[in-house]
């Protein structure tokens, strides 16, 4: 099934979500449901605040052939080292990129769909994408990095784009 995607700048965006306390049955079927999401709006992550909930937890897939599916509950960065620059985007903000330095290596503490607790490094856009929904958990959206200017140089021209699409 396929769900909406929430798009900026709707409020929902900026929720700080809360902890996932247990694994429920609706939890597993959101999972699937935002792998279809994502796999279909061909992005490499999905954030809950992007399909309207509020509880910390994401799914990602960074890999060519769509097959390494990683669902992060209660995600953490609890090391960062290195530094990187990345063209991003958001499937909540389409069709705008733009550079975003973060920290390169990180290593990430979560539980997975099980709800058992993992801990792994990542690097390059693994790194990236995680801190991209870590960041959508606690409400922040990659434009917030950019300098005032040039994220109203962006916004302009996004919502241009929008008003243009619902036309
Ligand atoms: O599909 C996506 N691509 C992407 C590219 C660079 C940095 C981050 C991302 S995440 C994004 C999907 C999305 O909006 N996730 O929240
Ligand atoms: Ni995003």
């Amino acid at each position: 099934m396929l769900l909406d995607i929430v798009l900026h700048p709707d409020e929902r965006l900026r929720t700080r979500c809360t902890p996932v306390t247990e694994m429920t049955d609706r939890l597993d079927t959101l999972f699937t449901h935002m792998f279809e999401t994502m796999y279909d709006a061909e992005g490499v992550g999905l954030a809950s605040t992007q399909v309207g909930e509020s509880l910390r937890f994401c799914v990602v897939d960074v890999s060519e052939d769509r097959s390494q599916p990683l669902v992060l509950i209660n995600p953490e960065i609890v090391a960062a080292k290195n530094s990187i620059s990345w063209k991003e985007g958001c499937l909540s903000i389409p069709e705008v990129y733009a550079e975003i330095v973060r920290p390169k290596n990180i290593l990430v503490r979560a539980l997975d769909r099980d709800f058992k607790p993992i801990e792994f490094e990542a690097d390059e856009l693994l790194s990236v994408c995680i801190q991209h929904e870590i960041d959508h958990l606690d409400g922040k959206l990659f434009i917030d990095y950019l300098s005032a200017l040039k994220r109203r140089r962006l916004m302009d021209k996004y919502q241009k784009q929008q008003r243009e699409e619902q036309a």
